[in-house]
């Protein structure tokens, strides 16, 4: 399997970030995708391959051009205003404190951070950019007619929305690909988000939409972020209905709940009945993640993988979250192996 890869992810580096009240190392960190290309190139699991350079316009399918402009100019006006350190809201904006877009980059920034989660540095749209361009590309590869690429995108995507980052995210890649596929002359697109943490960008961007199908096996969010999204009951609403499922378990869970959960995801998808796959392929929920909650080992993984290659689809892999470094190389290569057949 193909590997769509740039070293232009370390541009974004936050080194900080702020956990449980205190300003710890990034979980988030370049080592992250760095380890991972390295596993890939070990194991042999095939070429890796840089991305082309996508059009500004290809995001702005998925998000809105005022939000591409903040991040575009963010650096510029935030080092202008006599900053240096990270970006990070200093108000949150709720829908009764209104819509006004403010002029100031603080404002700015406040409109278009959901959380405190994704913090901007003088490299995150370079960064940022870098990953959807890895995610676009493996779904050309894909759709020139590869069975299956992986999209090792860093940083991650699936907390992102239209118009707001957090959890990590900037650019919902995942979501940016599947539009793409559309727009390639795919009928119907189903994303299937194996992170531990709910996808809340990606479900919101097509809560509404039956051409993108969006299924999660995810923490709950009654005790797990993103907390306000990802409850079963969450099904999609006017054309959109009946085209999200979400699969919250307790945290503590091991591999039998999860994959009961997730073989009754793929019979919805199976229903669905699909042109191609995207899966969001966080392996957060791994037994050792310092973040996370869930008990998948590292042979779960290589399952997942086989699961996902019986299925028959077109599938375009995009990397998400998975905090537990030294495990990070093993976990993700046992998916693409395990979905190639083959045994590392
Ligand atoms: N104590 C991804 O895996 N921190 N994002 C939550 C809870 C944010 C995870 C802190 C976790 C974001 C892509
Ligand atoms: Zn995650």
């Amino acid at each position: 399997m193909i590997t769509v890869f740039t070293a232009d992810h370390r541009l974004h580096d936050s080194k900080v970030e702020l956990f449980a009240g205190k300003l710890v190392p990034s979980f988030e960190k370049p080592e992250r995708a760095d380890v991972v290309a390295d596993r890939i190139r070990a194991v042999g699991v095939g070429e890796i391959v840089p991305p082309r350079d996508f059009p500004l316009d290809v995001l702005a399918r998925v998000h809105s051009r005022s939000y591409l402009e903040f991040l575009g100019t963010f650096w510029a006006q935030w080092t202008a205003a006599g900053y240096a350190h990270n970006g990070y809201p200093t108000c949150e904006r709720t829908w009764w404190m209104g819509d006004r877009a403010p002029g100031c980059v603080e404002g700015q920034v406040s409109r278009h951070c959901h959380d405190f989660a994704a913090p901007l540095t003088s490299g995150t749209w370079r960064a940022a950019r870098a990953s959807a361009n890895v995610a676009l590309s493996a779904q050309e590869i894909v759709r020139k007619g590869a069975r299956a690429a992986f999209g090792l995108c860093r940083p991650p995507g699936h907390h992102a929305y239209i118009d707001s980052c957090g959890g990590y995210c900037y650019l919902n890649n995942a979501a940016i690909a599947a539009q793409a596929c559309l727009d390639d002359g795919a009928a119907r697109v189903a994303i299937l988000d194996v992170d531990f943490h709910h996808g809340n960008g990606t479900q919101a961007i097509f809560y509404r939409r039956s051409d993108v199908f969006y299924g999660s096996v995810h923490g709950h969010p009654d005790q797990c972020y993103p907390y306000f999204l990802g409850y079963a009951d969450e099904r999609g609403s006017g054309s959109g209905e009946g085209f999200n499922r979400n699969y919250p378990l307790r945290p503590g869970v091991d591999g039998r709940a999860w994959f009961a959960a997730l073989e009754e995801l793929l019979k919805e998808i199976r229903q669905y009945g699909p042109d191609e796959l995207i899966v969001s392929l966080g392996v957060d929920a791994f037994e050792g993640d310092p973040i996370s909650r869930f008990r998948l080992s590292s042979t779960d993984f290589s399952r997942l993988g086989e699961c996902l290659g019986a299925q028959g689809y077109r599938t375009v892999f995009v990397f998400e979250g998975g905090y537990a470094v030294d495990a990070l190389g093993t976990n993700v290569t046992n998916v693409l192996e395990g979905f190639e057949g083959r045994h590392s």
